[in-house]
């Protein structure tokens, strides 16, 4: 057997992996305190996909014929150059995901910059964390998803959790919430009465059933409360928070009746939630608040500044680097955390560095042995580069790492006429997954149990992912695709294809920077250490908790900011006059690319349904198990009603794993964030009908 964790999310169960035939089985870890969910005791049957990939295939006009390595990689790389000599470096673009290892994230972004020269790379994670990231750089100075181990929780006594539906996304990890639910402090903001909703009930805490899109003056109304009735904590703001004054002026006009209004939230519970988290923080003698947010509240075009309300309010009651409470966002794909520090995004280098910082490119440029010129600028969000794709300054060749983004994305229809407008697109995948399908060169790789390499967890922990299995003979590693490739473009600089060099180049390239690795290696790992960054040196401990002291700030100091709600991007109107809000159930994971190839999933639920209350199903006519049409500006798609009271009446619930026609991400809205870049999959207006039969 070998110690290994869970291909999928960012809680990173630990794992034994081996038999005959290969099957997991939990074993002892923080995080997942010996458990793992459905998916996980499941996932052994990935590495058995029936329709696995073993040798590269190229399109023709009557489907995909296969080929060999050396001739695919030779005419990718000829398509390249042509492209390029005609287009310059910005002909090509790269679209990573927060599923690779460290040494497979790294390299992608090094591969972008040096080996195709484009500023043109993003990735999946600009969808799942990138505006609770970019609110806690811009106030807290760094981003860590959660600064501080899982298991504090247990001793706190209030978690609160904005828009995260943990019981179903993260199963395990409701083992963390049992001292928090005893205690009655567990909040839970959702327009559902979600799984984790329900864990609230028998006096466990609340559930705040608010309208979609409305954290933010929830949230306005929460702080207003705590300063208008002096709940905060002065000495902690006095000490060490710049900003508070504008914070404190600008939510006077949020006075609860009006808020109450706006979020369906009683005034009465907007008070009590208020008092219940100001009686829990240390300045009051209590023992610690938690406040937690998920993709509920943080994929709206306001999402940066929802998060950032989250954090004002957490610093307003002394709660940033208390022993017991803070402010995390929960990270979500397995190495969603790894995936945006070195250098997948757009903006950024290795170590968190910014692309854009003189000094941040002369260390990379240094560790990659390349003059810092050669290393572009910054490129663009991931819905701009999608967006961008065979337009006629835009790119005319895409390489996918990582992600199924004709499912995932939103506005699918339109990414997808983008994609079939390019002139070359390159998958690396395992299984023909729905973008892959679209490529012109399927590349088939490794997957998570035949290869080495590292992951960082939700914490900011360094786990190390381990080989557990031989690959099928015909496929090949990322890190020998990105040599291989490097090679015939004449890239400067090292491509080295163990994981153990790659990830010790990574090291190197990370050191000074904010997500520091230089200390972590390979050794430390193997040996049981729990590393968490940032750990500058071997002989460094490593930093399970951040902001005791200080903060990573330029003044040591976090930064409240003011901030506005502007609202969803879509209005209500009469042609459209019902909130759709998508996310995740249990069984599946993310497109489903690769949780519909798992028989026991796939039969447990095998399509998408419709969340729908039973007032507004008799308005339009659904009974039992009607399929219901969901049709928006974008688009339109079709699923089973599911009639249930645990959502509101003016909102409906779709999970976004499925194809075709049950593809919810066909009627989303790519509206986007302005400081993140963050697309509103979270919330946008929809007409719905019974569906013809
Ligand atoms: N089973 C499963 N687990 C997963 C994944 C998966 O695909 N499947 N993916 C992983 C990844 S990448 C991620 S990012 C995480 C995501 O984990 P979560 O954030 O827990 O997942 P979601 O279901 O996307 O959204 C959470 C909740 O937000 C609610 N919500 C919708 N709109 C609003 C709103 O306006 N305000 C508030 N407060 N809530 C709202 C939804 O009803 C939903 O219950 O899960 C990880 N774990
Ligand atoms: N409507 C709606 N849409 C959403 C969301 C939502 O809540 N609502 N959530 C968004 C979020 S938070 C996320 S994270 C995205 C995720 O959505 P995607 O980016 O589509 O993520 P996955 O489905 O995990 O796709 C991963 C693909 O990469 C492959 N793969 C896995 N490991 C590797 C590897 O090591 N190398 C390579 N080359 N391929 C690999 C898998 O087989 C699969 O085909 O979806 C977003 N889309
Ligand atoms: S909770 Fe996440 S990491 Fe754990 S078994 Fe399930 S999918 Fe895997
Ligand atoms: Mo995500």
């Amino acid at each position: 057997m070998t110690d290994t964790h869970c291909p999928y999310c960012a809680l990173q169960c630990a794992q034994k992996l081996g038999g005959d035939p290969i099957a997991a089985e939990p074993r002892a870890f923080p995080t997942n305190v010996g458990g793992m969910c459905q998916k996980g005791w499941t996932s052994a049957e990935l590495l058995r996909a029936q329709d696995r990939i073993t040798t590269p295939l190229r399109r023709t006009p009557t489907g995909f014929e296969p080929v060999g390595w050396d001739e695919a990689l030779d005419d990718i790389a000829a398509r390249v150059h042509a492209i390029q000599e005609t287009d310059g470096p910005d002909g090509v673009a790269v679209f990573g995901g927060g599923g690779l290892t460290n040494e497979k994230a790294y390299q992608l972004g090094k591969f972008a910059r040096l080996a195709l020269r484009t500023r043109l790379i993003d990735y999946n994670g600009r969808f799942c964390m990138s505006s609770a990231a970019a609110a806690a750089n811009r106030t807290l100075g760094v981003d860590r998803g959660l600064p501080f181990p899982l298991t504090d929780l247990n001793d706190a006594q209030v978690v609160m959790l904005f828009g995260s539906n943990l019981a179903d996304t993260m199963p395990p990890a409701v083992q963390h919430l049992g001292g928090v639910r005893e205690r009655g402090g567990l909040i839970v903001v959702d327009p559902r009465l979600s799984a984790t909703a329900k864990l609230t009930e028998d006096g466990a805490g609340e559930h705040v059933q608010l309208v979609p899109g409305t954290d933010l003056v929830f949230l306005l109304g929460l702080l207003h409360i705590v300063h208008a009735e002096s709940l905060v904590d002065a000495d902690y703001l006095a000490a060490r928070v710049d900003g508070v004054d504008a914070v404190r002026r600008s939510v006077a006009e949020w006075w609860p009746e009006r808020v109450a209004a706006t979020t369906g939230v009683a005034e009465t519970q907007l008070r009590r939630i208020a008092r219940t988290l100001a009686d829990a923080s240390p300045h009051r003698g209590g023992a610690g608040a938690f406040l937690l947010t998920g993709r509920g509240s943080e994929q709206h075009v306001d999402g940066t500044d929802t998060v950032t309300a989250v954090i004002n309010l957490a610093l307003s009651l002394g709660l940033v680097g208390a022993e017991r409470g803070g402010y995390g966002a929960i990270t979500g794909q397995g190495n969603g955390q790894g995936g945006r520090e070195h250098g997948q995004k757009s903006d950024q280098l290795p170590g968190y560095r910014m692309i854009a910082d003189p000094a941040a490119r002369e260390h990379v440029a240094g560790v990659w042995g390349v003059d810092p010129e050669v290393i572009p600028g910054p490129g663009v969000p991931a819905i701009e580069l999608l967006m961008s794709l065979g337009m006629p300054d835009g790119p005319r060749a895409l390489f996918v790492h990582g992600s199924n983004v004709l499912v995932s994305a939103p506005d699918a229809d339109a990414i997808r006429r983008r994609i079939e407008s390019l002139d070359l697109v390159v998958v690396c995948d395992f299984i023909p997954s729905e973008t892959a399908m679209l490529a012109d060169y399927i590349l088939p790789v490794t997957q998570w149990a035949e290869e080495e390499g590292t992951m960082t967890g939700l914490e900011g922990r360094v786990l190390r992912r381990r080989k557990a299995v031989e690959a099928p003979s015909g496929v090949r590693s990322e890190l020998e695709i990105f040599s291989a490739l490097a090679a015939r473009l004449d890239a400067p600089g090292v491509w080295a294809t163990e994981p153990r060099e790659v990830y010790d180049e990574l090291r190197r390239a990370s050191a000074g920077g904010r997500a520091d690795y230089a200390g972590i290696s390979y050794d430390r790992l193997d040996a049981g250490e729990a590393l968490y960054w940032p750990c500058p040196s071997e002989d460094h401990p490593g930093t399970p908790r951040l902001f005791a002291d200080s903060f990573p700030t330029p003044s040591g100091r976090a930064k409240m900011i003011a901030v506005r709600p502007v609202g969803p991007a879509d209005a209500l109107r009469s042609e459209a006059p019902v909130w759709l809000v998508t996310g995740r159930v249990l069984q599946h994971y993310q497109s489903g690319a690769q949780t519909r190839r798992v028989t026991k999933l796939n039969e447990s639920m095998p399509r998408a349904y419709v969340e729908i209350h039973p007032m507004l199903a008799d308005r339009i006519g659904v009974e039992g198990i009607d399929d219901i049409r969901i049709t928006s500006k974008r688009g339109s798609m079709v699923a089973q009603a599911r009639i249930s009271p645990d959502i509101r009446p003016d909102t409906v619930f779709v999970p976004f794993h499925f194809a075709d026609e049950g593809m919810v991400n066909a009627v989303t809205n790519a509206a986007t964030d302005p400081v993140s870049g963050m697309p509103e999959f979270k919330v946008c207006a929809v007409q719905i009908r019974r569906a013809e039969a």
